[in-house]
């Protein structure tokens, strides 16, 4: 379809918030693409889709679609991912996951490409992409961890509502239009569509992402928690999380307090190492109020990080404002960033 040598790659989700990133990540990169499968439900199935200036039809995801694939990247929820996945690496193809469905896997590298890039040379078929407000955390942490060390962090998110997906995005603009025109909200899909109870999210923030647990933590908690440990190969790292969701449409935000490993640093000295390194632009300059939000970073590919303190009371304290586009390093962009990294690695031979 497109290259003569190239990789035979399927979208499973296409028509989803994070399906149409991807579409617009792929069209961005020069990643060599020989042909291209979009895969959604059969609600979907026929709906045509413009890409590089070429229709695609939309297909309805099968076994047989995997037939021939080399790279499948899934965001079609947790269950799609547990059906179709194995069927996928059954057909020779390598799954790049972004639902939670096999995160936690132990035979599963879960990776943020500037943090574990080599965990991905131990894959066995699947590879699972982190949760979005994981993500843009370990981008951060990270080279602070490389420098200094890393005793303890506690996260407190501030979650816009595409990582809920296209309906979600749909129902803060219609309650947001109706509590405007003076009529009464609705709602019906957040905190969490299968959820007992739903909440206004216009003009209004509600503390709970995902699922509750039995020790409290939502599910998408505990997942910052697990998740950040197993990428950081850090497994007894002390982490909590609580996260929020707010009527932002896109861009997640989150206050991260952190303990390093040794005493001594300074503040110059966090920012020195955040505006070298991969991925990240720093916004730090309080005196002409430059910080990241939201807003701004939305369409882009990397983590913004601004407000950096040292703690006042606490020596190897430090409180950091970390912000990123969820659909694109939290969900799209890192998923063709692994994409590009196995071909990089020579884990995946073009055709
Ligand atoms: P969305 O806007 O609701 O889109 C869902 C997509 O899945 C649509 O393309 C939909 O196709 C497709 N789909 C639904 N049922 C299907 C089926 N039976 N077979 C094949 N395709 C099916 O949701 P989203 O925000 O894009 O998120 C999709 C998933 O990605 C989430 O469930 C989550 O697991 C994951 N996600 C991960 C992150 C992250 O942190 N990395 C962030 C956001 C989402 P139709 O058009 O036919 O309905
Ligand atoms: N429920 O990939 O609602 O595990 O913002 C990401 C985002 C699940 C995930 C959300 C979610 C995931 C959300």
């Amino acid at each position: 379809m497109f290259e003569t040598k190239g990789l035979n790659i399927a979208v499973v989700g296409a028509t989803g918030a994070v399906g149409q990133q991807m579409l617009k990540t792929l069209e961005n990169r020069n990643l060599p693409i020989k042909n291209l499968t979009l895969l959604s439900s059969a609600r979907s199935a026929g709906t045509k889709v413009l890409f590089k200036g070429m229709e695609i039809e939309v297909q309805e995801a099968k076994p047989e679609s995997f037939e021939g694939i080399d790279i499948a990247l899934f965001s079609a929820g947790g269950n799609i991912s547990k059906l179709f996945a194995p069927e996928a690496v059954k057909r020779g193809a390598i799954v790049i996951d972004n639902t939670s469905a096999y995160r936690m896997d132990q035979n599963v590298p879960l990776v943020v490409p500037e943090v574990n890039e080599e965990d991905l040379k131990n894959h066995n078929g699947i590879i699972a992409n982190p949760n979005c407000s994981t993500i843009q955390m370990v981008v951060a942490l990270e080279p602070i961890r490389k420098q200094f060390g890393l005793n303890k962090v506690i996260v407190s998110t501030y979650q816009a509502v595409s990582g809920a997906g296209a309906a979600a995005i749909s129902e803060l603009k219609e309650q947001s239009r109706a509590i405007l025109e003076g009529e009464e909200a609705k709602p019906a899909i957040l905190p969490v569509k299968g959820d007992k109870h739903h909440y206004q999210i216009a003009f209004n923030v509600i503390p709970q992402i995902d699922k509750f647990q039995e020790n409290g933590y939502t599910f998408e908690e505990m997942k910052m928690i697990n998740e950040t440990k197993k990428i950081m190969h850090m497994p007894d790292l002390p982490v909590s999380a609580t996260c929020v969701r707010l009527p932002v449409e896109t861009g997640h935000s989150e206050s991260v307090y952190i303990e390093i490993g040794q005493s001594g640093a300074s503040v110059p000295d966090i920012q020195g190492l955040l505006k070298e390194a991969d991925g990240i632009i720093l916004q730090d300059d309080p005196a002409n109020q430059v910080y990241p939000m939201p807003q701004a970073a939305v369409g882009k590919n990397e983590v913004f990080v601004g407000r950096i303190r040292k703690d006042l009371d606490e020596e190897k304290g430090f409180h950091l404002w970390v912000v990123s586009d969820n659909l694109l390093k939290g969900a799209a962009w890192n998923s063709v960033q692994i994409a590009e990294s196995l071909l990089k690695l020579g884990l995946v031979d073009i055709k």
